[in-house]
């Protein structure tokens, strides 16, 4: 067999793995494409989780009560599992996650714009549970059913603990509803201010997203941008007039013919200078994990000895 019909052969059994809905495994031969998009969305995704612990965690001290406390540390601690996972999933790619990590920290590889927004009061640990983490959902759902196995096994468990994420924020949202009325407003407006950077996670409309399509070719993502923030929309009102908050968007309207909201524009001009660098705080996100990342060398080295120290001694 020629080196040709080879490599032709093993692309159809690719192609025909893909199309019969069954999963691509590490070990399973790839076009090169599919593992670049791969390992370009799983480590932005990583990244996403592991930069996500900043903001809320910028709460932990803050928390109003033993309860609140307890219930945004076992979050914030889920987010750092979340990221470890993803990274795992990464290096089956064949991704090494030192590199990985040197990535983020130089800014050659994006993490999630949302987390670039900062938060000022304790309502923004449960409108980040509402929305922010609701958005994740709705677009992580479908990703249990990507086409890569080691990926779409994660996100069963990442789903998981997302939800219990989103109940939390709810549930912090309608205890202050039920408060003061200093507290309601403190609810709104931190709607106000989460609302569309929430609409833009799902990333550029679909007329501007380059990668949506071949992505979706591949089954890696399962909907379009545009489709996933229509979803959220939708679930999203009804929540909304439950809980007794609007939100900042005058074109909202139900549409009876599409049977789905209609809503305004998100500025798509603040989305890019914000994945560029500019928003109020990546220097702040990229200094703290870079701080981090130096703090932790002690760590890395101490273990690589020790490894070294054993596979000697088991050798002995
Ligand atoms: N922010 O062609 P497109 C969480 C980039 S963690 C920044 O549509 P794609 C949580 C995109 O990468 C949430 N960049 O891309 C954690 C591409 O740039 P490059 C994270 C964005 O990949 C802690 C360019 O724009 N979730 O919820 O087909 C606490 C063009 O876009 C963004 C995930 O990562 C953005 N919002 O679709 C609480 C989910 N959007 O790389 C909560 C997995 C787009 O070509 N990822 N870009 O230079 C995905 O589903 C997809 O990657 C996206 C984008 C839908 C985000």
């Amino acid at each position: 067999m020629t080196t040709a019909t080879m490599s032709e052969d093993l692309q159809e059994l690719f192609d025909t793995t893909i199309a019969d809905d069954q999963r691509i495994e590490p070990r399973d031969w790839m076009p090169e494409g599919y593992r670049k998009t791969l390992i370009r969305q799983i480590a932005q995704h990583a990244h996403s989780e592991i930069i996500g612990m900043q903001p809320e965690g910028n709460w932990i001290t803050r928390a109003p009560s033993l309860r609140r406390k307890s219930i945004l540390l076992a979050k914030v601690q889920d987010e750092a599992g979340h990221g470890l996972y993803l990274y795992s999933a990464a290096e089956t790619l064949g991704a090494d996650r030192a590199d990985l990590t040197a990535k983020l920290i130089s800014g050659r590889q994006k993490y999630s714009s949302i987390f670039n927004y900062p938060t000022l009061t304790f309502a923004d640990v449960g409108v980040i549970g509402w929305l922010v983490d609701g958005a994740a959902i709705c677009n992580q759902v479908p990703l249990c059913r990507s086409s890569f196995g080691p990926y779409g096994r994660a996100m069963i468990r990442v789903c998981k603990e997302e939800s219990f994420h989103q109940r939390q924020g709810y549930e912090l949202l309608m205890t202050m509803m039920q408060g003061t009325d200093a507290q309601r407003e403190m609810v709104q407006e931190s709607v106000d201010r989460w609302w569309w950077p929430a609409l833009m996670m799902f990333g550029p409309p679909d007329d501007e997203s380059p990668n949506t399509e071949q992505s979706m070719n591949w089954r890696i993502k399962r909907h379009t941008n545009d489709e996933l923030r229509q979803r959220f929309v939708d679930m999203s009102i009804p929540q909304a007039e439950a809980l007794g908050v609007t939100f900042p968007d005058p074109n909202l309207s139900w549409n009876e013919e599409r049977r789905h909201y209609d809503f305004g524009e998100p500025d798509w001009s603040e989305f890019r200078a914000v994945i560029e660098g500019n928003g109020a705080c990546n220097v702040e996100r990229i200094t703290n994990r870079r701080a981090a990342h130096e703090n932790g060398a002690w760590v890395r080295e101490a273990a690589t000895v020790f490894a070294a120290r054993e596979r000697e001694g088991s050798q002995k």
